[in-house]
């Protein structure tokens, strides 16, 4: 008898203990699991905001950690102590119940208030600490103003103005100063979107109407992963953006390239010395750093971002310039500006340098010619609903082509944006 029912509790706590660890053995497969440190990890951070945060998580959890001990002890110990030793007992009354002991019952009052006051004084200086960037700091401060719309990111740089045009204006990758601390003034243009830079600070949400603000730091050149953190719409899963800093020279040279107009590909003969001549001509202005060229290179993602910040050796100035003329005759233009060619639309991302980007349809597809094919190709089976096809592609009041794009076009287009440097 006992034994019966002995093994029949060590067969339920068995399966307890299996249900509520089976995540942990299912991630075991996964070493990155236990590192914490994916592209998009709270824990593996990289700056003081989200530090502040993910230090303010620690604490709760070593606060209720200590109180699940206490409690699971104190369970187990009654569990234990006061369990039915024979068959009688199982079905004995129970022993007198005791109520109320005054003791006990402050003392677990005290000790509740105790363990929230822990929690809360550090909760309340990082709230005050992630609010707005430091008093002593406010001066070094770099401003941009972040504005979604369905289902995309643009940033601006208040302070790059350009002659006669407004601010410097760019979309879905925001590059900043590395080491200093990042005002991002957030603005919507539709509904609520939610920006958050997981390893750089805590998400902030982007209203109508409303003036939010976020601000973050990022201690080194990084490259980070970002992503709209509230539902908006058919293809808010894969509304994402992505964040680069720079050291200070960097970001200098970075500001003034952007600051040039879109870059002119005079259409020569591909592979002709006057191609070459153009190609050599092409200088990025005074970056600290300069591309692995060798194609083999296993380079990280910042490497990969200063890659593309470079024209392509490979490119051909013909089928740039049937692009160019391809993006005026499929309207293009009426949605993207390209600063300095026909472009002036603002329905869509600016595409004046999208050729130094590495991410194309905010931040879901990387900036290769295969996956600018396949974007140009039905951006609506990579995005569903969104506004370039329905409205640009086709007229969503009769499903009508409002124009087609032969693969011969598409490869032209995908030239012309790829040299867009
Ligand atoms: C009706 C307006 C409209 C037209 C016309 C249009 N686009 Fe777009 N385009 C958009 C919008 C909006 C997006 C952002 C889509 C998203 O990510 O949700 C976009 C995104 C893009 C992107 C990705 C940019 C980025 O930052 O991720 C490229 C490249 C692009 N369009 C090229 C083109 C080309 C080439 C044409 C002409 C064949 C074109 N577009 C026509 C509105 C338009
Ligand atoms: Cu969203």
């Amino acid at each position: 008898m006992y034994l019966k029912s002995f093994s029949r509790t060590l067969a339920r706590i068995g399966t307890r203990a299996l249900v509520m660890a089976s995540p942990l053995l299912l991630a075991g497969c996964d070493l990155n699991f236990w590192r914490m440190d994916g592209h998009q990890s709270t824990i593996d951070v990289a700056g003081p905001v989200a530090r502040s945060q993910r230090d303010l998580f620690y604490i709760t959890c070593d606060v209720t950690f200590v109180i699940f001990i206490i409690v699971a002890s104190v369970l187990a110990y009654a569990t234990f102590k006061f369990r039915a030793r024979t068959e009688a007992d199982a079905h004995a009354e129970p022993p007198p119940q005791g109520h109320g002991n005054p003791l006990v019952e402050i003392g677990l009052i005290a000790g509740s208030v105790f363990a929230l006051v822990i929690i809360a004084i550090p909760t309340l200086k990082a709230i005050w600490y992630t609010y707005d960037v430091p008093e002593a700091e406010k001066a070094n401060a770099y401003e941009v103003t972040a504005t979604a719309s369905q289902w995309w990111f643009k940033f601006e740089y208040p302070k790059e103005q350009i002659n006669g045009v407004g601010p410097l204006t760019t979309g879905n990758e925001l590059v900043i100063p590395a080491g200093r601390p990042v005002r991002i003034q957030l603005r919507t243009a539709d509904v609520i979107h939610s920006f958050w830079v997981p390893k750089l600070a805590g998400k902030v949400d982007m209203i109508p109407n409303r003036g939010n603000a976020i601000w973050m730091e990022a201690d080194q050149p990084g490259y980070f992963w970002g992503q709209c953190a509230e539902y908006c719409g058919d293809s808010h899963a894969v509304m994402r953006f992505r964040v680069i800093a720079l050291n200070e020279k960097d970001f200098a040279a970075w500001l003034s390239a952007q600051k040039e107009p879109a870059r002119v590909v005079a259409a020569v003969a591909a592979g002709s010395p006057q191609a070459k001549a153009q190609f050599a001509s092409y200088k990025i202005n005074e970056y600290g750093f300069t591309p692995k060229w060798d194609p083999g290179a296993s380079v990280t993602p910042l490497e990969n971002w200063q890659q593309q910040q470079f024209p392509n050796k490979d490119e051909n100035p013909a089928l740039i310039a049937q692009g160019r003329k391809l993006f005026q005759e499929k309207t293009c233009i009426g949605c993207h500006t390209v600063r300095g060619h026909e472009g002036v639309g603002i329905t869509g991302p600016n595409l004046t340098h999208v050729g130094a980007r590495t991410t194309i349809a905010a931040g879901l597809l990387e900036n290769t010619p295969d996956q600018l094919a396949r974007w140009l190709r039905h951006p609506n089976q990579v995005k569903p609903g969104n506004k370039m096809y329905n409205g640009g592609y086709i007229d969503p009041k009769t499903g009508k082509a409002n124009f087609t794009l032969t693969e011969e076009d598409i490869t032209a287009l995908v030239a012309y944006l790829s040299s867009l440097k």
